[in-house]
């Protein structure tokens, strides 16, 4: 995490000291210098012409000498503007906007299908609720009809890995106001879940269902909180280090007690490393006060099957663990992104890690850091300022356009999480970036949203 130099400016800078530029312009300087020497050489052979030639010659070369001075001139006056210029532009948003092609600083949101149907569960009792698009009101679900397939499809719709529990409750059993509407499910063969639902007076089986998901995206030590950048316990639970041995390499997200979310650069770049060397932390701040026993043993390593090492395209891994993770107060799950929930351009989100905080690269920090990133468009993450389309579909940006703040090297495979209203939501993975915190060029992440069936199918099937 951090604000710092980065790594690829002297590599340009060399670059340009070797480029083209300056070496040509001296180049020709040289050659209309040397020309006449050549020329006088035939000319020097006649003895009659010899001193009219010379004459000649010399007229020519402080003609020539002029001539060069005056170009040289008119050239430092033309490139003296782009001279007075910073090399590396630290344009502004707005800026920005204007001078990039395709660029646009504000998400435009895209038209969505209008939800037919909304999901949740009360506080009070786990009652399932449905809401119907024509009708407002949330509606009680009946327990006729009712399977633990479509409650875990409800579960993973809500951004839950899974569904712990299910059950039906006597209506008589529970306190219901007279206007209380119901729902009932009518199953037709290949329906879709928003098909299915049908608002009814009362239940005839006289009961209704109360559904429990896999616990995520909760803070329970929230409210201790005091801010700044060096993290305190419990404020990140699901903020996993994904290490060898004791040597923290990665950042990782704990999705459920078996399972942690990386990136699939970081198992790529140890991949001749053995199975057994990795191990998961969690519940940690000081990366210091790790000991072997505490961590993880990891069962599996799954990345996903598209992933490209060249353009870090589907940059995403599931980690299995031996054991499940004990939860507690300063260990838990992140939400996942529901399907259709579009986080725009501005979202305050945030990112953590214990990876470099200092330019020159070498230490990861010792204590997790966090920092505040707002999400950029890909419009203008993707415009020919920031990255020029080097952005797929399966990535997004956040941070800071003038190199605030940003994630770095060792922070890679840990969470982007966003809020949405008390729940936290695991929306990116941190992937790659030009450098850290460097102007123009933003961290870039794996975009969770896109990988949504790969995890649920992934962690069903991997047991
Ligand atoms: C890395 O090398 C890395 N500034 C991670 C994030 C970023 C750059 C590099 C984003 O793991």
């Amino acid at each position: 995490m951090h604000l710092r130099m980065d790594e690829q400016a002297p590599k340009e800078a060399q670059y340009a000291e070797e480029g083209p530029g300056p070496g040509i312009f001296r180049a020709k300087l040289e050659d209309q210098l040397r020309r006449p020497e050549t020329q006088q050489q035939p000319i020097s052979q006649t003895g009659c012409w010899r001193s009219v030639r010379r004459g000649y010659v010399l007229l020519g070369a402080l003609g020539l000498l002029a001539g060069a001075g005056v170009g040289s001139w008119l050239l430092v006056l033309y490139l003296w503007p782009a001279a007075s210029q910073p090399i590396s532009g630290t344009l502004q948003d707005e800026e920005m906007t204007s001078s990039c092609s395709g660029a646009s600083s504000e998400e435009s949101p895209l038209p969505s299908l209008p939800k037919t149907v909304s999901f949740r569960v009360n506080s009070e009792g786990f009652l399932l609720e449905v809401q119907v698009k024509v009708r407002p009101a949330w509606l009680l679900v009946c327990h006729e009809g009712w399977s633990s397939a479509v409650g875990m499809q409800i579960c993973r719709s809500l951004g839950h890995l899974r569904l712990t529990h299910h059950n039906g409750v006597t209506l008589s059993d529970i306190k219901l106001n007279s206007s209380q509407g119901f729902a009932q499910l009518t199953p037709r063969l290949g329906s879709v879940l928003e098909e299915v639902w049908q608002p009814r007076d009362n239940c005839t089986s006289g009961r209704v269902v109360s559904l429990k998901c896999s616990e995520c995206g909760a803070r329970p030590l929230a409210s201790r909180i005091v801010g700044g950048q060096s993290v305190a316990p419990g404020r990140w639970p699901w903020q996993a280090s994904v290490a060898l041995g004791l040597r923290h390499t990665c950042g990782g997200s704990v999705l459920a007690p078996h399972w942690v979310v990386t990136a699939a650069h970081c198992m790529h770049s140890f991949r001749l490393s053995r199975l057994s060397s990795w191990r998961v932390y969690t519940g940690l701040v000081s990366h210091s006060a790790i000991r072997p026993h505490q961590g993880a043993v990891v069962e599996r390593i799954i990345p996903h099957p598209l992933y490209s090492a060249q353009n870090h395209d589907y940059d995403i891994a599931l980690l299995r663990l031996q054991m499940p993770l004990n939860f507690s107060d300063t260990v838990g799950a992140v939400c996942l992104p529901t399907k259709e929930q579009d986080f725009p351009g501005g979202s305050r989100c945030w990112v953590s890690g214990w990876g470099h905080t200092d330019p020159s690269h070498t230490h990861s920090s010792a204590t997790l850091q966090d920092t505040v990133v707002p999400l950029l468009s890909t419009q203008l993450c993707n415009s020919s300022c920031v990255y020029s389309g080097a952005l797929t579909p399966r990535m997004l940006c956040a941070g800071y356009l003038d190199g605030r703040a940003d994630a770095c090297q060792g922070d890679s495979g840990g969470p982007l999480v966003c809020p949405d209203g008390d729940t936290w939501r695991l929306v990116g993975v941190v992937s790659w970036g030009r450098g850290c915190a460097e102007p123009n060029h933003p961290g870039v992440y794996a975009k969770v949203a896109e990988f949504l069936d790969w995890i649920h199918d992934t962690a069903q099937q991997v047991r």
